[in-house]
């Protein structure tokens, strides 16, 4: 635990300031009551404006007629304003990653690796902008050409949460722009000032390729703000990120009106380690995945299911590798967690420490709080790890703390099966030597999740990949080389160049 070096919240608010000033951020725009807190101290280091249903759907509005010129501008022009967003994401890389810390709480290699992934996703997008395939197939009838063609969908919000505050973003924007639509970001509560600057940068580029305006809006508001994004039929695609509740609140309305869902619900991501796994490596990438960003990502490792010859050593190890992990405020150098988001979330995961307990659980290592006295209204806990008897209730749920149960197994039956037994099914990993393993792990008989590892952990994933899980997860798939067409509409033309009518099915009419 660091206690020497804690920030003011001067400094914070500094650091936030010299990155909007770097940035080019007009801070006037946005200004408000309602205030910003930073986990790091719990302090307040800004605020902003609250826009309301009115101002949503004037962005609506807006977005909408921008599209109906923008869905008439060549993909690769569409790449080039995407292009140079690339560009300024890399020349402000580590302004955007201050902020992130300040906001989030992530420790800066962390903020500034969620800055990467949105470089990443951004070159991913750019050559795309040439790659946004039809195929042609052959007609049942001769002088007929069948061809697909993908047009641009239309508005797409984009609803983003605290975890992954600009990376989730750029992973529906850059292909949604590509794809020739116009996007409504609504970001979480804990990420506004991060929206801010990440929009600015796309404001800017578009000011320097000459794109049109009004392509992109940031709304600053609350769930029931957003209410038009859900509601509104010119909203074509709803891409959402947050709880499993979210999700089940917002899908039927979307659904019910016939629009797009991309959804990114809960994860509650289990690891096997087998015993031919090699144990170093395993436990590297447990430690990362379980405790790293303090637990809060979408796919952190929450569950580890080892085999029960080596489950007493590996637990050891764990514990005594969390002794290691500098905790402290994320804004200094050598801290490796950083706090919770906030006060719910500390007692949420306070809670679910109780109820392990209550349900047979033995608390290994961890899970009290620290660091209270030096900044009494911000959340650090020690990472918990907790043995349990079996995968009772607690361990259904994902608690976004850095808590990390532990179950044993005796057949590699019986791990898929407490793998694939929670209601989610984001990502999931196994840590083995022995190839059959690893394969029957990967089959369709294996793992049910969207993101099946083998050798490394549950959380990191690369953007050239598809991201997203089953289940409760909710089925979308962000970033890859495929996850494009969700942002577009599909067409199948006929072509007839026979100079006669025949009718397909070999039907007669006049
Ligand atoms: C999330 O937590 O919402 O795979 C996204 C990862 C990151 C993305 C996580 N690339 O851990």
């Amino acid at each position: 635990i660091d206690t020497a070096t804690f920030p003011s919240t001067e400094s914070i608010r500094a650091q936030v300031a010299n990155a909007f000033e770097k940035i080019g951020v007009d801070t006037a725009r946005y200004a408000g009551s309602r205030p910003v807190i930073s986990p790091v101290n719990g302090a307040e280091v800004g605020s902003t404006t609250k826009h309301d249903e009115n101002d949503v759907r004037a962005a609506i509005d807006a977005a909408q007629s921008a599209f109906l010129n923008w869905r008439e501008v060549p993909a690769p022009v569409r790449g080039a304003l995407v292009k140079r967003w690339g560009e300024l994401l890399v020349e402000h890389k580590q302004d955007l990653a201050s902020i992130i810390t300040v906001e989030t709480g992530k420790i800066s290699s962390e903020a500034a690796g969620e800055v990467q992934e949105m470089i990443d996703i951004v070159d991913l997008a750019v050559g795309q902008s040439r790659q946004l395939f039809g195929k042609t197939m052959p007609s049942e009838r001769p002088g007929h050409r069948l061809a697909e063609t993908w047009h641009p969908l239309g508005v797409v919000a984009v609803i983003t949460a605290f975890n992954f505050p600009v990376a989730v973003f750029a992973w529906n924007t850059a292909l949604a722009l590509v794809a020739g639509d116009t996007v409504i970001w609504k970001p979480a509560e804990a990420g506004r000032l991060a929206s801010i600057a990440v929009s600015r940068l796309l404001e800017r580029a578009a000011e320097d390729v000459g794109a049109p305006e009004g392509l992109h809006h940031l709304v600053l508001t609350d769930r029931h703000g957003a209410n038009p994004l859900i509601e509104d039929d010119r909203v074509r695609l709803v891409s959402a990120t947050g709880s499993v509740r979210m999700g089940r609140e917002i899908a039927p309305t979307i659904a019910a009106r016939f629009g797009r869902a991309l959804l990114e619900l809960g994860g509650n991501n289990g690891a096997i380690v087998a015993p031919s796994a090699d144990i170093d490596l395993a436990l590297r990438g447990i430690v990362f995945s379980a405790a790293g960003t303090a637990g809060q990502r979408c796919t952190t490792l929450r569950r580890l299911i080892v085999h029960k010859s080596i489950a007493g050593d590996l637990v050891d190890r764990i514990a005594r590798a969390y002794a290691t992990l500098q905790i402290g405020a994320p804004t200094e150098d050598g801290i490796l967690i950083g706090p919770l988001i906030n006060k719910s979330s500390f007692e949420a995961q306070q809670q679910a420490l109780q109820d392990a307990v209550a349900q047979g659980g033995t608390v290994v290592c961890g899970g009290e709080r620290v660091l209270e006295s030096e900044a009494p209204d911000a959340f650090y806990v020690q990472p918990a790890v907790v043995r349990m008897p079996a995968q009772t209730e607690v361990v259904y749920e994902e608690t976004f703390a850095p808590i990390l149960y532990v179950v044993e197994y005796e057949t590699l039956e019986e791990a898929i099966a407490f793998n694939n037994e929670v209601p989610q099914g984001l990502s999931s990993a196994i840590f083995t030597q022995d190839q059959a393993e690893a394969e029957r792990f990967l089959s369709a008989s294996g793992s049910d999740c969207g993101i099946a590892n083998v050798n490394i952990g549950t959380s990191g994933a690369e953007i050239g990949g598809a991201f997203g899980g089953e289940k409760e997860t909710g089925g979308g798939r962000e970033s890859g080389a495929d996850s494009w067409r969700v942002y577009m509409r599909q067409a199948t033309n006929t072509i007839n160049y026979s100079g006669e009518l025949p009718l397909a099915q070999g039907v007669k009419f006049i």
